[in-house]
């Protein structure tokens, strides 16, 4: 008996040790090479227009997708075609990227620190009241147009149509979709988001910094990891799904801006909220004569909404999908 258990023992140990309970399976081993070091979010908070950010250190990560093209299949296994979105999915799961964000390649980025959160309305009221107040556009882009106020698109009257109760009762917004407190700002350009950042002595994220929080040091195409998941951020699309609810209604909830992390789940691997979806968000960086923007919206497809996913718009341009988040050297 004595002899039998010890090559039981033996077996148990061999095979990957005891960790909480027995097991008898291997771990897989690590790929050789270099291993992305862990990550712990680390929180603080800036007092000037009091957001929680995220500190993130110097570090080198893997920014971009891939130069491989794999073949896509035109169906999958079981033979039925796929339809938007699924179809949109499976792209983005094989890989499928634009050519604006290939080849991934590693970029080094200095210490810093980025909101965890999209500026909220509630944030960004109290910004547009100070410098009402003051006129003082000193921090503000010096590119910006003479005479700026600064107000977001849908702070004012946006549709007059709202003012027939019969649309009003039928339409899938209010003006409260837009200004809510908790919710972040939409509807501001390029030059109003640089403005909130100087007013909070914040600058908008590099577009290399946005990505890092975004997905970390491993590669991940979502914040969450690789493979696309409902429900862990507020995109679109979902209506045209397979496994939607009837009656139209958005999967994640949220046809527009939902509040500001509503969607946990999804959070980075430094610990930032809605990365993927909800509004996207300008980057400092320009693009020709545009400017980049990062993140996916509430009406994006999954793989608009991944980590390296590119778009780029004029400065002036203002729409009900695009906030901003801000950033600040550590
Ligand atoms: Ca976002």
């Amino acid at each position: 008996m004595k002899a039998r258990a010890l090559v039981i023992l033996l077996a148990i140990v061999t095979a990957g040790g005891v960790a909480g309970g027995v097991y008898l399976h291997r771990r897989p081993k690590k790929p050789p090479g270099k291993t992305a070091p862990a990550i712990r979010p680390v929180e603080i908070v800036h007092a000037a227009d009091g957001s929680a950010m995220m500190l993130v250190p110097a570090m080198e990560f893997t920014m971009g997708t891939s130069d491989a093209h794999p073949d896509f299949p035109a169906a999958p296994p079981d033979g039925k075609p796929l339809h938007p979105p699924d179809l949109l999915i499976a792209r983005a799961a094989i890989g499928w990227a634009g050519d604006g964000e290939r080849p991934a390649r590693q970029v080094s980025v200095k210490a810093f620190a980025i909101d965890r959160y999209e500026v909220t309305n509630a944030q960004y009221r109290r910004f547009l009241e100070a410098v009402g107040k003051t006129g003082d556009h000193s921090r503000c882009d010096p590119r910006e147009p003479k005479g700026k106020d600064h107000t977001p698109r849908y702070w004012r009257e946006f549709n007059p149509l709202l003012k027939d109760p019969e649309y009003a009762a039928t339409a899938p917004f209010s003006a409260a979709t837009f200004t809510d407190d908790a919710k972040p700002v939409v509807g501001v350009d390029w030059f109003d988001a640089a403005a909130y950042a100087g007013w909070a002595g914040k600058r908008l994220p590099t577009e290399a910094e946005w990505e890092l929080a975004a997905r970390g040091n491993d590669g991940r195409r979502w914040p969450w990891g690789n493979d696309w998941k409902w429900g862990l951020a507020n995109t679109g699309g979902e209506k045209l799904g397979a496994d939607v609810h009837a009656g139209g209604r958005e999967k994640d909830g949220w046809i527009y801006p939902a509040p500001v992390g509503t969607f946990p789940g999804g959070r980075s691997p430094f610990g930032c909220d809605d990365m993927a979806g909800n509004a996207s968000e300008w980057c400092s960086d320009a693009y020709g004569n545009e400017r980049v923007v990062r993140g996916g919206s509430s009406r994006s497809a999954p793989s608009s909404a991944r980590c390296a996913s590119r778009f780029h718009y004029e400065p002036e341009f203002r729409t009900f999908t695009l906030g901003f988040r801000c950033a600040k050297d550590n």
